[in-house]
């Protein structure tokens, strides 16, 4: 349970997403939500609404102010605690028509309910137990998820594996804790040493799990946020061809015009299961006109802006100073140039037609930084190409969606905390500094791991998370 009470109002919002659809549904959630929905909503044959049986789909007629017949819908009713919110809920079906929807709302906020926050439907789910806050915000995760695996690590959170995991590993501190108090208390007992051991064994043990959840965050992060690829090089070198490539569609224009592409593009793109944001931008030419100035510039700024910067050479074309000075060009901090080093793959395209110069010429470009031959014309290399981003993006780090997983921000910095507490709480143990020192350690251990799962949070703190969730959900 948590410290907070169930709110007592009863809130109203549109579920689905706004536009013309098939079906659009309002749910109602609160204690008057069975009262307000049976005003809008008649069934045909079930008789009043609040004497409905739960979980069973009735159909009737929403009426406007005046009772007259608007729309056919369906309604059903789930009553505490057995809803989404823990609260007696009602939803309304109606035809899916942005105006039919909105006056179905309507007629709810002018019956007793207000209009729901965003994210109010989850948070209730929150407050009133049902949930923990890191299965509220796998919530979030799996309705924005773009790709498989980014729905299965939402879905794994949902269903509780990461609250267990923390639980289980909040179960190590608290009992490591009460050891500790009890040495405190009772400092005479001559089963010391024996408690001491015991305590840092446990210690130790929540370490590395800590250590090992932690472990899994960059891939995590990764797999929510994504990762915004720009593909740069000189002009005609293929950069469009190779977006094309890459999406398995004729996406940008390509031709034998250097100087095609001058509006950056972007496309969503999964890379095997990380969404990927491609982008496609003006090769890096000496400027003609204002044009072409401007979209060099973007082009820069792009590559600025990049997690990953995909630099194409044509390989049937010499090699000139281009290239080299492409790497350190106007618009790229000098200073951050070896940051930008790190962030590179130079991609040898053009490899169907005769080669300009040697693999080995191309890797001495680019010190240590992988290369990788394609062509984008007959779409040759891409797997190649896909396999080497992929371990560029997770930087070694496996994405294992069989195991728990860290993918989100605010968990890791949580546990980074405890992570850091507990440090100091064994150092203070092993250095045999006062006992409170440790069990101060472990209770702040604690209080990083509570953050996660919403038992110790505050209110700001739930307001700023359930901010970017969507009003319906
Ligand atoms: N033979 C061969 N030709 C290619 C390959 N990739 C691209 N091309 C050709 O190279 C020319 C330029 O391709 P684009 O994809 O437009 O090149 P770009 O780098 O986007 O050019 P700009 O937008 O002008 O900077 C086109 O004629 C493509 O058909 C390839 O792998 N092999
Ligand atoms: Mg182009």
């Amino acid at each position: 349970m948590n410290q907070y009470q169930s709110p007592l109002d009863t809130i109203a919002a549109i579920a689905t997403a706004t536009g013309a659809g098939g079906v659009a549904i309002v749910r109602v959630s609160g204690p008057e939500s069975l009262t307000t929905a049976g005003k809008v909503f008649l069934a045909r044959s079930a008789g009043a609404l609040a004497g409905w049986r739960a979980n069973v789909m009735h159909y009737g007629w929403v009426k406007d102010g005046n009772g007259v017949v608007v729309d056919e819908a369906l309604a059903v009713v789930m009553r505490a605690p057995h809803s989404y919110t823990a609260e007696d809920t009602v939803e309304i079906h109606t035809h899916g028509g942005p105006a039919v929807v909105r006056l179905t709302l309507d007629r709810c906020l002018a019956n007793g309910a207000r209009l729901a926050e965003p994210g109010e439907f989850t948070r209730r789910a929150f407050l009133n137990g049902r949930i923990d806050l890191a299965q509220a915000e796998a919530v979030l995760d799996m309705v924005s998820a773009r790709t498989e695996l980014m729905l299965r690590a939402a879905n794994q959170q949902l269903s509780g594996d990461l609250s267990r995991e923390l639980c289980a590993m909040r179960e190590v501190l608290m009992a490591a804790y009460a050891g500790i108090e009890a040495l405190l208390n009772f400092p005479e007992d001559d089963t010391d040493r024996g408690q001491w051991t015991q305590v840092r064994g446990e210690l130790g043990q929540a370490q590395a799990r800590i250590a090992a959840l932690l472990g899994t965050a960059r891939a995590g992060v990764i797999l929510r946020e994504g990762v915004r690829l720009v593909i740069c090089g000189q002009p005609n070198v293929g950069k469009s061809s190779l977006l094309n490539a890459l999406l398995k569609q004729a996406r940008a224009i390509v031709t034998d015009v250097a100087g095609t592409t001058r509006d950056i593009l972007e496309e969503s793109y999964n890379l095997q299961g990380v969404p990927v944001r491609l982008v496609d931008t003006a090769g890096l030419l000496a400027p003609r006109d204002k044009v072409e100035a401007e979209a060099v510039q973007r082009s820069y700024g792009s590559i600025a802006a990049a997690d990953i910067v995909l630099v194409v050479l044509d390989r049937s074309a010499p090699l000139t100073t281009i290239e080299g000075a492409l790497l350190h060009g106007p618009g790229l901090d000098p200073a951050n140039n070896s940051a930008l080093l790190s962030r590179m793959l130079v991609v040898l395209n053009k490899c169907d037609l005769p080669a300009a110069f040697t693999l080995a010429d191309a890797q001495a470009l680019v010190p240590g930084r992988a290369v990788v031959e394609v062509s984008a014309l007959e779409r040759h290399g891409i797997e190649r190409l896909e396999t080497a981003l992929l371990a560029m993006v997770l930087k070694g780090g496996a994405l294992d969606t069989n195991g728990v997983m860290l993918t989100n921000v605010r968990h890791v910095q949580a546990l980074s905390q405890a992570a850091q507490a507990l440090s100091s709480a064994i150092e203070a143990l092993d250095t045999q500094a006062p006992a409170e020192m440790v069990s101060e350690g472990i209770k702040t251990a604690v209080s990083r791991l509570d953050a996660i799962t919403g038992r110790n949070i505050d209110q700001d703190a739930l307001d700023h998370i359930f901010a970017s969730f969507c009003i319906g959900k």
